[in-house]
């Protein structure tokens, strides 16, 4: 079968950006996993660019704890390009919650440094929409159809 570049947003969150080695060890994982970084900056969410990002959840019993650790501090969110990238990202990942992590996926990123089920260390793209969404929700700047017309025959 024909391979199909494809990009995912991941995000490395303040629990696990607040960890000198912590980032740096996930940095690598990116790299070691054949991942292209297409684009990489750190920020600070405000209260509402959570809010905003995770509307879906507004309701369950964890969105106020989420919305207000993920404006806690700084994070780090990457384009980041390879043949099918959303699944490898979220596998790399493992399990939202990290007991089960632990117990299905010891070698996962969230089984080896996530500390409860909100701050689990990492997000990834979870649907080619979802990816189109919050890659324009980070870099409104970043043009994914120029980017593919120039990028994906190189891959080919
Ligand atoms: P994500 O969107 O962050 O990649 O994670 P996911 O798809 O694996 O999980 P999702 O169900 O979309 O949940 C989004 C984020 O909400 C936080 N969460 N906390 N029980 C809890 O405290 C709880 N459950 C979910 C996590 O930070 C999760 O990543
Ligand atoms: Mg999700």
């Amino acid at each position: 079968m024909a391979k199909v570049l494809q990009l995912t947003l991941a995000v490395i969150k303040p629990d696990a950006v607040a960890h000198p080695l912590m980032l740096e060890a996930l940095h690598q994982r990116i790299l070691d996993n054949s991942f292209v970084i297409v684009r990489c900056k750190d920020l600070v969410w405000r209260r509402q660019d959570s809010e905003r990002f995770y509307a879906e959840h507004s309701g369950r019993f964890f969105y106020q704890r989420l919305v207000e650790f993920m404006s806690s501090g700084p994070m780090r969110a990457y384009v980041l390009a390879r043949e099918d990238a959303i699944r490898h990202w979220r596998d790399l990942m493992g399990p939202t919650k990290v007991f089960r992590a632990r117990h299905t996926s010891p070698a996962s990123i969230r089984a080896q440094f996530g500390l409860t089920d909100t701050r689990n260390t990492t997000h990834g793209s979870d649907s080619v929409e979802s990816a189109e969404r919050e890659i324009r929700f980070f870099f409104p700047e970043f043009y994914v159809e120029d980017w593919m017309k120039k990028e994906e025959p190189l891959f080919r």
